[in-house]
């Protein structure tokens, strides 16, 4: 099988994107907003928590948790700004679903990847209620971005949250460790434009479906990431093709 002969070469976003060493923000798919080491999206349909949570549920990407004032402020400001976009500024309509419950109805909260209690809490005047039934924490306009406990089943906005991992990348080479151009055809989900291997990636990871990616190179600066539904192990090695100008990358 093919596996068997081919060596796997690890390599950098160095090589990636061929730019430099640091990065100031991560880079992130497209759509995302980028924030220290995360990326993040405004889900654009309202839906009950369940959902959003649901939504939110990739690798690596849960439905946002503010973890301190610095993030609390960045999340309410720019979703915020993209709330209003779509259903203007109402302050009855501008509320955000975050990762974090009661159901204990201790008012302590339990968060989406948070060990224990939460370190960072912003609640309103008046919240937390611990009856039952208020059980999903958003963020609200009408308590200027601060938290309010509420029923699950309410429909909001809800925002994603994906750390950024400096996730690397398995590129094929031949047995003799030279890099062979060959790309998975027949196996496409969607085409992007991307800078390099890491934006590729990060859109291949955001994507549920997308399992590798091939990274076409167009012109001398334009490259295009074509998301694959299957990596090479689970495709016919048939489609694994020899093609100039194309790098393949198994997520
Ligand atoms: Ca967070
Ligand atoms: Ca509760």
């Amino acid at each position: 099988m093919l596996v068997y002969y081919i060596l796997t070469l690890i390599i950098s976003y160095v090589w990636a994107d061929g730019v430099s060493f640091q990065r100031e923000q991560p880079v992130c798919p497209p759509g995302w907003l980028a924030w220290q080491d995360a990326c993040y999206i405004l889900l654009p349909d309202k839906m009950n928590w369940w959902q959003a949570k649901t939504v939110c549920d990739r690798p690596g990407s849960s439905l946002v948790v503010p973890d301190s004032q610095e993030e609390q402020d960045f999340i309410w400001r720019e979703m915020r700004s993209r709330m209003e976009k779509i259903v203007g500024n109402s302050t009855t309509k501008l509320q955000l679903w975050i990762g974090c419950t009661d159901f204990d109805n201790t008012g302590l909260l339990t968060c989406i990847g948070v060990q224990g209690r939460p370190g960072f809490t912003k609640w309103s005047k008046g919240n937390p209620h611990t009856d039952e039934g208020q059980d999903c924490i958003r963020m609200d306009q009408k308590y200027e971005g601060r938290w309010g406990d509420s029923g699950c089943n309410a429909k909001h906005f809800g925002a994603c949250e994906m750390r950024v991992s400096r996730r690397l990348y398995c590129l094929q080479a031949d047995a003799d460790g030279r890099f062979t151009p060959q790309c998975l055809l027949n196996h496409e989900i969607k085409n992007l434009t991307a800078a390099g291997v890491i934006g590729c990636g990060q859109a291949c990871w955001a994507e549920p479906r997308c399992h590798s990616f091939n990274l076409w190179q167009k012109g001398d600066d334009k490259k295009v990431c074509q998301l694959n539904n299957a990596s090479s192990i689970e495709a016919d090695p048939a489609f694994l093709k020899k093609v100039e100008s194309c790098n393949f990358f198994d997520l």
